[in-house]
């Protein structure tokens, strides 16, 4: 943490929108409930993605180094973090659902568009006395009593890194390694079409404190277990291509074969997307209770968040998903009705 690095946030971080929504009021509102807060309970969504673990725990970082009393979680029925976010620091604030605190004094959510998509710990919302929401989906409820909630931000981490800056927060090793985590992966690397120039700015300055970009890339995208490997080649032999969709979809026997887990799996959708005949892909996964996890990416004419919506789900624009308790081809059958390709 070098001094100038300081100096480099003095000016209040630009967000992705031009205008944000989130008015100064309700900034204030959430730093008051910060400070009188002794303990916060964070929570992220279920099968955590680099923007939902990585805001929660830089969050966590500033939190604690205010005094705070911190615990963290996501409400998976297995609950493990996904290989590919291990190496993120903070763990030691985690704590798994059936320890978290059921009716927390001031609860933060963070990459969750509902209380729902919290999983076990959903219920604690409802029974928290107040829940200042961190996200950026444009379907996000509106749940929760301060919403810090910015559809132009490209990722969650951006009104973290803000909400660290406005608690007088330093941007250090740790907390930039969190963030960062979280802007690269919701901008797939600055490739995505969410990436704005406040997007790289932020880049800059979480890249200036000296964290390792080469060290978090290939732990994010560029290491997998062997088993990985044939699974994908699985899923790639079923692949069909259809009217501009091209899906496959990958069972648990396939991941049981090489015991490989759920989340493992949530990548291969990166692969069959790139399909230059296919507007829409669609990779369905099968979890360890039986259920369907669908990821659904568009090139930008479907709006897939739309149709994830209708079918129980939700996400962005180009890059959404649902859950389904119907076969295979039931299910890949209604989703090719709503987008009007059968
Ligand atoms: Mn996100």
């Amino acid at each position: 943490m070098t001094p100038d690095v300081r100096d480099r946030v003095e000016r209040p971080p630009r967000l992705g929108a031009a205008v944000s929504p989130i008015s100064e009021a309700t900034w204030e509102r959430a730093l008051d409930l910060i400070a009188g807060a002794d303990e916060i309970a964070l929570a992220c969504h279920v099968s955590p993605d680099g923007d939902a673990l990585g805001s929660m725990l830089a969050t966590g970082f500033a939190l604690r180094s205010m005094g705070k009393r911190v615990v963290g979680s996501f409400g998976d029925r297995h609950f493990a973090v996904p290989r590919l976010l291990r190496f993120l620091p903070g763990q030691d604030m985690l704590v798994p659902p059936e320890d978290y605190p059921a009716a927390p004094e001031l609860m933060m959510t963070f990459d969750s568009p509902s209380a729902e998509r919290l999983g076990l710990i959903g219920p604690s919302v409802a029974a928290a006395r107040e829940v200042i929401v961190v996200d950026h989906h444009r379907s996000n409820t509106g749940f929760g009593t301060v919403g810090l909630v910015d559809p132009g931000a490209a990722a969650t981490a951006m009104l973290a890194e803000q909400l660290i800056h406005r608690l007088g927060g330093t941007l250090d090793r740790d907390i930039a390694t969190c963030l960062y985590a979280g802007l690269v992966t919701d901008t797939g690397s600055f490739r995505h079409s969410s990436t704005t120039p406040a997007a790289h700015e932020m880049a800059a300055r979480l890249v200036a404190t000296g964290l390792r970009t080469d060290e978090i890339a290939r732990e994010l995208w560029d290491r997998s277990p062997f088993g990985y490997l044939k699974v994908l080649a699985a899923a790639l032999d079923r692949v069909e291509l259809c009217d501009e969709l091209v899906w496959t979809y990958v069972t648990r026997v396939d991941r049981a074969a090489y015991g490989l887990p759920y989340s493992e799996v949530e990548g291969i959708i990166d692969i069959v997307r790139r399909t230059d005949e296919a507007e829409v892909a669609v990779v369905l996964k099968e979890d360890d209770e039986g259920a369907w996890q669908v990821s659904t990416r568009s090139k930008g004419t479907a709006d897939v968040g739309a149709l994830c919506a209708a079918m129980g789900g939700g996400g962005h624009r180009n890059a959404a998903g649902f859950t389904s308790h119907e076969s295979v081809d039931d299910t890949i059958g209604a989703f090719r009705r709503l987008l009007g390709k059968v």
